[in-house]
C-alpha cells in the first residue's frame, strides 16, 4: 500500500511537473500596423525574443493590421487584460492618462532627441507610473516621428487651416488644437481615414511620412506641410496584471527583450522616415517646410490652458519637460 501510494504520488509529481513545463503562457498582440512596417517587424522581434530569453515559457502570438479592432479598443482591451500585449500611440492613451497625455500637447518636444531624453528622466517615469496604474505598463518606447499636416492644399499658416475638417486621432487635445486653427475637427479610426480623404468627408489629416505612405493616404492627399506639430511616442505595452503576476526574473526577460525590439524599432525608423519620404515624393506629393511655425505654435495656448485648468497638478510635469535640454 505503501509503496503503492509512493509510487501514485512519484506519477502525480512528474505530471505535475510535466503540466508545469506545459503550462506555457500564451500572449496575444495587438498591432495597427501592415507587414514590413517599422513597428510591426519590432512586434514580431519582440515575440522572438520573449520566447528565447523565457526559455520557451512565454510565447506571444502578434496580430497585426488592427484585426483586432481599431486603437482605442485594443487599448481598452490590454488595460482589462483580454489582451496582454499592444504597441500603442500615446495619443489615444492620453484621455485615460492625464500624465500621459502631456505627450499630446502640440509643440511641446523640440524634437524627437528631446521627448527620449525625457522619457529615460522622471519625466519618464510619471508618465509610466500613470499609465501602469491605468492598467498598461510601458516596457519599452518606440519613436514615432512627428506629425505633420497633408491636404489637398498646401498649409503655411493658421489661416489655411481655417474651415478645413481635419481627422485627428481621439483626444480632446487634438480636437481643441484643429479648433484653436479655426478648423473642424474629426475624431475618427485610423482605418478608415484614407476612405474619408477620397470621398471628401475630411479635408486633410496629419501623421508622420511612414504611415502617410503606408496607408496611401499621399494618393488622396498630395499636400504635405512640415508643421511638425505633434511629436508622440508610442509604448510596447503590458497588461499591468499580466506583469505584475510575473517573476522577478521573467520580470526581467520581459523587459529585456521589449527594450531590444524598441532599439530595433528606431533604427528601422529612421530607414523608414527616409525611404517614405522618397516614395512619396517620387509619386508626385507636393512637400512645403513652413517657414514661421510660431503662429501655429501661439495659437496653442488655449489648449494648454484646458489642459492644465483640468490637471492643475501636472504643471510641473510641463515645465519640466520644458525646461529639459
Ligand atoms: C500612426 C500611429 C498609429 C496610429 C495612427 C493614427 O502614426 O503609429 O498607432 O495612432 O498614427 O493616426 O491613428
Amino acid at each position: 500500500m505503501f509503496t503503492r501510494l509512493t509510487k501514485t504520488i512519484g506519477t502525480l509529481g512528474l505530471v505535475g511537473l510535466l503540466a508545469t513545463a506545459a503550462h506555457a503562457e500564451n500572449w496575444r498582440g495587438w498591432n495597427i500596423h501592415s507587414d514590413g512596417y517599422p513597428n510591426t517587424v519590432a512586434m514580431d522581434k519582440f515575440a522572438e525574443l520573449l520566447e528565447e530569453k523565457t526559455g520557451g515559457e512565454i510565447t506571444l502570438q502578434m496580430f497585426h493590421g488592427g484585426t483586432l479592432g481599431n486603437q482605442p479598443d485594443g487599448i481598452e482591451q490590454v488595460r482589462i487584460g483580454g489582451l496582454e500585449i499592444g504597441n500603442f500611440n500615446l495619443g489615444p492613451i492620453g484621455p485615460i492618462v492625464p500624465s500621459a497625455n502631456v505627450v499630446s500637447l502640440p509643440f511641446i518636444f523640440k524634437d524627437v532627441d528631446h521627448m527620449f531624453r525625457v522619457l529615460e528622466s522622471e519625466g519618464g517615469e510619471a508618465i509610466a507610473a500613470g499609465m501602469a496604474e491605468k492598467g498598461l505598463v510601458p516596457l519599452s518606447w518606440f519613436d514615432a516621428g512627428a506629425r505633420s499636416f497633408y491636404s489637398q492644399k498646401p498649409i503655411n499658416s493658421p489661416a489655411d487651416v481655417t474651415g478645413l475638417k481635419v481627422r485627428v486621432m481621439n483626444n480632446d487635445l487634438f480636437t481643441g488644437m484643429i479648433s484653436a486653427l479655426g478648423g473642424n475637427p474629426s475624431p475618427m479610426a485610423f482605418g478608415e481615414v484614407y476612405q474619408a480623404l477620397k470621398t471628401g468627408v475630411v479635408d486633410g489629416a496629419e501623421n508622420n511620412w511612414p504611415s502617410y505612405e503606408s496607408t496611401g493616404h499621399f494618393e488622396v492627399a498630395g499636400f504635405y506641410s512640415l508643421s511638425q506639430h505633434l511629436i508622440i511616442p508610442e509604448c510596447l505595452c503590458i497588461n499591468t496584471g499580466t506583469y505584475e503576476a510575473l517573476s522577478a526574473e521573467m520580470k526581467a526577460a520581459v523587459k529585456d527583450a521589449a527594450q531590444e525590439a524598441a532599439l530595433l524599432q528606431r533604427q528601422l525608423w529612421k530607414e523608414r522616415e527616409a525611404a517614405s519620404q522618397e516614395k512619396v515624393m517620387a509619386a508626385g506629393v507636393q512637400f512645403n517646410e513652413i517657414s514661421n511655425k510660431v503662429p501655429f505654435q501661439e495659437a496653442m495656448a488655449s489648449v494648454y490652458e484646458a489642459y492644465l485648468e483640468a490637471n492643475p497638478d501636472l504643471r510641473g510635469l510641463v515645465e519640466l519637460i520644458q525646461n529639459t535640454d
